[in-house]
């Protein structure tokens, strides 16, 4: 015959009886949208049947039953009941309506996440982060990169100190890592090449849509370059691999849930800071050359580059002194480094390192940094150091920037910002 036995367990989502049928919906697996479960009064045991009409919506089941080769429900997966068994009933009427048809406010689906994960939109995007992660691990992998794992407890901060999270740790005053900056390119002394996917710590005070207290980044760190144009060669080779990657997988199913997947694009430009300042100023800022691109100045130039058909870019040669102290100097004014940036968001910063370790003990103290308390890392410049650069590239961002969702929160399952510590 055409059907095949088989068991769903899940939770029920929607229940309606009509007489002597029960439909029940359950989210089972990681399908998207749940299954649809039909109880035949005459079919069932009479147990079956009082549960399958009085079960609590958010209650935990396990149906056996028959896949009928002809499906009726509209939703496109169904079973037809011969046993349903409850497995934990729910105490109370959950604060989210797990049909999805009454929205619950941001935060609520933050507070509840794990009944926000029942429903397909919260699904997709934690299936496509877990994609986006698998699809790192082994673009790297095989890109001949090392995975590495380095401290997140740490004695020296790498992107300044107004970051740091102080620690307590015996006698002394540690730090949560902001970066694996000094530990990757420390790695360039006795591995060629290394990446690493851990989360950055980072005491900013601001709550803004792009902003974490903890967020998860990509490292990456190669020795034996020519120059940072190596680095984002890999860069760019990475960020297009993940569109089409994603829009291969899962491009259909984020456009179900309402998802516009950013697009690959056909090139990456890159635009200089002295260009990009240029440009800032016909779109009516003035900016000095050696000021910060702001929110508002990198959300303009996005805007302006997006409607010439470049949604993701870089900017390159920053002012030296806009730039921390590891990054090796162009010349005077210039540093050998740059930025990704995707529709006017930051997503991924990096450079060519200074390598010799004069200059490097120089670039400390211009600065303002005392080199000795770099010591454990400066000491690794001194056994063959060779020329090296990398990037850090936040995969949050990135991960929100490709499904075109416009706050962070919404890409990391418990988000830890100012105001969030629990759950
Ligand atoms: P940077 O400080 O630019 O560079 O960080 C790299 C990338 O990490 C992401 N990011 C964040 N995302 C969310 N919330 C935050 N608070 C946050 N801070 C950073 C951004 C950013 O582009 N060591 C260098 C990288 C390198 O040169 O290799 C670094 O940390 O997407």
């Amino acid at each position: 015959m055409g059907t095949k036995a088989g068991v769903v367990e899940g939770w029920v989502s929607n229940a309606k009886s009509l007489g002597r049928v029960a439909f029940l919906e359950v989210i089972d697996d990681l399908n998207l949208s749940p299954i649809t479960v039909v109880v035949k009064k005459d079919q069932v045991d009479p147990e079956t049947w009082t549960t399958a009409t009085r079960v609590k919506l958010g209650s935990a089941v396990r149906v056996e039953g028959v896949f009928p080769e002809v499906v009726v429900s509209r939703k496109g997966r169904e079973i037809q009941a011969s046993r349903i068994t409850v497995l934990s009933e729910t105490l109370e009427i959950p604060p989210i309506d797990l049909t999805g048809k009454t929205p619950a406010s941001f935060d609520l689906y933050i507070d509840y996440r794990y009944l926000a994960l029942r429903l397909p939109r919260f699904r997709a995007v934690f299936i496509a982060r877990s994609k986006l992660m698998g699809f790192t691990r082994e673009f790297f992998a095989k890109q001949g990169f090392l995975e590495v794992n380095t401290p997140k407890i740490v004695g020296a901060g790498a992107e300044g100190g107004a970051t740091l999270f102080t620690v307590d740790y015996f006698e002394r005053k540690a730090y949560l890592s902001q970066s694996p900056q000094l530990y990757k390119q420390m790695l360039m002394c006795g591995v060629p090449r290394v990446f690493e996917i851990a989360p950055y710590f980072r005491a900013e005070k601001f709550s803004t849509p792009r902003h974490l207290n903890e967020s998860w980044g990509l490292d990456v760190e190669m020795a034996f370059i020519d120059s940072e144009e190596d680095v984002m060669r890999i860069l760019e080779d990475f960020v297009r691999g993940a569109i089409r990657y994603l829009r291969s997988q899962m491009g259909e199913t984020l456009r179900e849930v309402g998802f516009e997947l950013l697009e690959e694009p056909a090139n990456i430009p890159k635009v200089t800071y002295s260009e990009a300042l240029d440009t800032l100023g016909k779109l009516g800022f003035s900016l000095q050359w050696g000021d910060d691109l702001d929110t508002q100045a990198e959300k303009a130039l996005g805007e302006h580059l997006q409607n010439q058909g470049y949604p993701i870019y870089f900017i390159t040669k920053y002012p030296w002194d806009a730039k921390p102290f590891y990054i090796m100097r162009e010349n005077d004014k210039l540093s050998r480094s740059f930025d990704l940036d995707i529709r006017g968001i930051e997503v991924a910063s990096g450079g060519q390192r200074e390598h010799r370790y004069t200059e490097l003990l120089k670039n400390l103290k211009a600065k303002g940094l005392n080199p000795e308390e770099f010591s454990f890392y400066t000491q690794a410049f001194k056994y063959g150091m060779p020329p090296h650069g990398g990037f850090g590239l936040g995969l949050d961002r990135l991960l929100m920037t490709m499904l075109g969702l416009s706050n962070i929160r919404e890409v990391v399952l418990f988000p830890r910002d100012r105001f969030r510590l629990v759950p």
